[in-house]
């Protein structure tokens, strides 16, 4: 799939992928990240490949400011940021280790 039929980021305000609904032991994932950024792009791939649910918000438009000052409130300066629920994972190296750790 060429990067212009990817679904994901491109000028996607808020799409919830839910193939399963989240529970209170499991939160919802939520990745901040925006069009044209390479590892937002690679943390949607591989929550979309594990059918992980989440949440996508691209920070950089207008409509999510709050979302980007929540960010940047926290000293974070790259995207994509991921959570679980509350719980801040980081970035996309950091979602991996974290899946890897979860899986073993
Ligand atoms: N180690 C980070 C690298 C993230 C990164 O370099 N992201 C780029 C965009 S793909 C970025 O935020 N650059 C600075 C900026 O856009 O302001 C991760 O794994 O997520």
């Amino acid at each position: 799939m060429g990067r212009e039929d990817r679904p994901y980021p491109g000028n996607v305000l808020h799409m919830p992928y839910s193939p399963e609904p989240s529970t209170q032991a499991n939160p919802m994932l939520t990745i901040y990240g925006s069009k044209g950024c390479t590892f937002c792009v690679k943390a949607v791939e591989l929550l979309t490949e594990k059918e992980l649910p989440f949440d996508y918000y691209d920070i950089k438009v207008p409509e999510q400011k709050d979302k980007l000052d929540f960010i940047k409130n926290q000293g974070l300066r790259t995207i994509p940021q991921v959570y679980q629920g509350d719980t801040h994972i980081g970035g996309y190296q950091e979602l991996v280790r974290y899946l890897n750790h979860a899986d073993s």
